[in-house]
């Protein structure tokens, strides 16, 4: 079993693991910020209404929520690196306050761990779980910024001191000038005999310092390298350099992509019977449209984004009929919620719930036409909901019902 202080790297300092931490756990601030702007946005609460202004906020939040997850991928793997000889620190428990602080580390890196791996799979749609992702994924946010918070406090004292000495330090250090580096474990009296060891011999002060800044330099750059070959799924002119992206923004019927097929969805069938029929149904009473009804309504065009909560997104122009004129039709106003149901059974996209403040939005539509021409199938054919600053997965396609919701009772 190899003790802490058999890890000779240099890589494995304070400085080193303090500035790595500050950027993962800045980026863990941020990832906590845009995921508790996901979850209210699919998940109002009265307090905290979200409107539909503007209209690439959510565009923007769950883009940033991807690009720096991904970041947090080698960020991570330098941190559990640069730390990890702490494992091997002996003896392993010192007491109950010890044992605490090694308890939080451990859900700190569990769960810091799992919110990385599940998080970036779910962006593949790779599912190899059984329990749902977004509420697990949720939970697992307030573990992951409460060790956040226990572990920076119970380090303050080696963090403070870590950060203070400078890059300038380093580099003093580099050329002979400055002070022997404190070690992330305490040195060895001897040197345990037979252990092969990282770098073996003692360290020489400035070829440590060297491979300190070449390692922090390697991290920077690989995880500006990840959020370059990310973010173009977000960032248009970027979109050719997303390798790393599951998704190319570009490329889809009508020039944006398709999450859920109308096969897959099961209504190939459905969606595109001439007997189709929007069902309208408010305080006024029912009414029935056809395809050629709505196209015969006042023609509007917005310009809104369907943003995937998977990340990527892609502005699209629209047109069709404003939402809040249907509602009108069957006596409801601008300011009532409606429900909206698609052709598709089942799922948990088949109908989402639009608040009052879209409904009045002037760019909230029931559209028909995509790109100045009829609505892909794939896209939502015969007709689609959007509407500014709103999750994909709430943007319902194949709508057919909507549903004017009064206080007090639907309809
Ligand atoms: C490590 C810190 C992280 C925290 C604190 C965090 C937090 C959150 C929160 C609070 C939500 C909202 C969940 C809800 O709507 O109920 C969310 C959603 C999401 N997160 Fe994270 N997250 C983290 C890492 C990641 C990573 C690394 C990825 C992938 C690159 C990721 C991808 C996603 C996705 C795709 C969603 C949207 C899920 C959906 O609405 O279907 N997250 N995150
Ligand atoms: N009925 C229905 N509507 C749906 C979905 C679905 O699976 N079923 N997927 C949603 C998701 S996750 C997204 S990102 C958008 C994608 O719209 P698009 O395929 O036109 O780009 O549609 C949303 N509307
Ligand atoms: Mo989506």
């Amino acid at each position: 079993m190899p003790r802490a202080e058999d890890f000779r790297s240099p890589v494995h300092d304070p400085r080193v693991v303090a500035r790595v931490g500050a950027l993962l756990g800045g980026a863990i601030v941020v990832l906590f910020v845009t995921g508790l702007l996901s979850h209210l946005s699919q998940n109002p609460v009265p307090w905290l209404p979200f409107g539909p202004s503007p209209s690439w906020g959510y565009r923007l939040s769950q883009g940033v929520h991807v690009t720096v997850g991904f970041a947090c991928v080698p960020l991570l793997l330098a941190k559990l690196y640069a730390a990890y000889p702490r494992l091997f620190e002996r003896p392993a428990l010192r007491g109950p306050l010890h044992a605490l602080e090694r308890g939080s580390v451990a859900v700190l890196v569990a769960a810091t761990t799992f919110q990385i791996v599940t998080g970036v799979l779910n962006v593949f749609q790779v599912y190899p779980w059984k329990f749902s992702f977004l509420w697990v994924h949720y939970a697992a946010a307030w573990v992951v910024v409460g060790s956040v918070v226990v572990h920076v406090g119970v380090k303050l004292p080696v963090i403070v001191p870590a950060l203070r000495s400078s890059v300038a330090e380093l580099r003093a250090e580099e050329s002979g000038g400055g002070p022997r580096p404190p070690s992330v474990v305490p040195p060895a009296v001897v040197p345990p005999a037979g252990v092969a060891a990282d770098q073996g011999q003692e360290e020489d002060p400035a070829q440590a310092a060297t491979s300190r800044r070449g390692f922090l330099a390697a991290v920077a750059v690989t995880t500006l390298g990840v959020v370059a070959l990310t973010v173009g799924q977000t960032v248009r002119p970027l979109a050719p350099f997303a390798v790393l992206a599951p998704r190319d923004p570009r490329v889809g019927p009508q020039g944006l992509p398709v999450n859920k097929t109308a096969r897959s969805a099961g209504v190939a069938d459905t969606a595109t019977d001439p007997a189709w029929r929007l069902v309208l149904t408010g305080p006024g009473g029912t009414r029935e449209l056809s395809r050629d009804d709505l196209l015969a309504m006042d023609a509007v065009t917005a310009v809104v984004p369907i943003a995937c909560v998977e990340g990527w997104s892609a502005t699209a122009t629209w047109d069709g009929v404003r939402v809040r004129d249907l509602v009108a039709l069957v006596g409801g106003t601008a300011d009532d919620d409606v429900q909206v149901d698609s052709l598709q059974q089942g799922g948990s996209y088949a109908s989402s719930l639009l608040p009052g403040a879209y409904v009045a939005a002037e760019d909230t539509l029931l559209a028909l036409r995509l790109a100045g021409e009829d609505l892909d199938l794939d896209h939502g054919y015969p007709a689609r909901l959007v509407a500014p600053n709103r999750p994909g997965v709430l943007q319902t396609k194949w709508v057919a019902r909507m549903t004017v919701l009064r206080p007090g009772g639907a309809a």
